[in-house]
């Protein structure tokens, strides 16, 4: 529980020959990308290393194409490891039950992240809330143990960054980070493809769930939401969980400073998704209602109804969107 910096991470993992890497539920591109990058960084590090990259969830159809996906494995087996790696989660809890922290003994967890509620849960703990994506924290993970880039690794690592900043939209983008796309383009990578694959990728079954959930669109104040019943996951036949992205299309509206959506879960649980224009927060409100993520796109599950859950909560955002808020 120190922070730490990368070649002391470097340091660990150069000897460390059996390495689980667990991602975050629920993947999103930079999950996956960054699961798979650091396989692929570490294999250019040579044989001395066998690496078990484990995702909780089934990967994502849009994220197939990556190179290695088909190596993802649920759940890891039981064995010992030399050392644990969590790529891109700011909770233990995000990792799901193939995190197993009681079983390691002495075995160093590294928690490489960029959300600026991670809770540093690691022994060695590496969070740069300024990096756009963790594959891009990944690169310069590569940079610490000179391990080239090769061409699957970077087609993984610039999906996380093409995906975390919705192909370069971002506050966050920086000339660093523009630095380290043209690196990862220079070693193979085609961006063009990878923005077509990641980001046009929206099931028909999700567009119907949309046009239910927009049938009941509220504006009040700044803040713009919406909710996802069981029912209408039902009657929309919806394959895919959460919102489909929902709530980062309702943001877009001039009308909004936040957008929320609340879904329906299993469970009665109630997922609640948030998004705000640069100069207003909300990740730390997700972080106080037992979630996380960013400033500008943040999100927590939490218990349900429905009704009270939008009770709650739709105060706490309308709070959030004065402009004293305003940074
Ligand atoms: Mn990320």
């Amino acid at each position: 529980m120190h922070p730490t910096d990368l070649n002391e991470v470097a340091h660990v993992l150069r000897r460390s020959r059996r390495v689980l890497a667990i991602c975050h539920v629920a993947p999103d591109g930079d999950a996956i990308g960054s699961l798979l990058g650091f396989g692929w960084v570490m294999a250019a590090c040579g044989p001395g290393h066998v690496v078990t990259l484990i995702c909780p969830d089934p990967i994502p159809a849009q994220f197939a194409f990556l190179p290695g996906a088909a190596e993802i494995l649920s759940d890891p087996p039981r064995q010992a490891w030399d050392a644990v790696i969590s790529l891109d989660a700011s909770d233990p809890r995000r990792l799901g039950k193939p995190f197993r922290p009681a079983e390691y003994g002495d075995t160093p967890v590294i928690n490489l992240d960029h959300h600026v509620t991670n809770l540093n849960f690691g022994h060695l703990n590496y969070v740069d809330a300024r990096a756009a994506s963790t594959t891009q924290i990944v690169v310069d993970l590569a940079d610490a143990l000179a391990a080239p880039i090769s061409q699957p690794a970077a087609i993984c690592l610039l999906t996380g960054l093409v995906t975390d900043t919705l192909s370069f939209r971002t506050s966050n983008v920086t000339l660093q980070v523009m630095d380290t796309a043209r690196r990862l383009m220079a070693a193979g990578a085609n961006l063009a493809e990878i923005a077509e694959r990641a980001m046009n990728h929206k099931p028909l079954s999700t567009m119907r769930l949309w046009g239910l959930a927009l049938a009941d669109l509220h504006l009040d104040g700044h803040v713009v939401w919406t909710h996802i019943t069981q029912a209408m996951r039902e009657a929309a036949h919806a394959t895919e969980s959460g919102d489909g992205g929902l709530v980062g299309y309702l943001i877009t509206a001039p009308e909004a400073r936040i957008s929320t959506v609340f879904t329906e879960a299993g469970g009665g649980k109630v997922e609640i998704g948030f998004r705000a224009r640069p100069g207003y927060d909300v990740s730390e409100l997700a972080l106080s209602l037992g979630g996380g993520g960013h400033p500008q796109a943040a999100g927590c599950t939490v218990d349900g109804p429905l009704a009270a859950v939008e009770q709650r909560v739709l105060p706490l955002l309308q709070s959030l969107t004065g402009p004293e808020n305003k940074r």
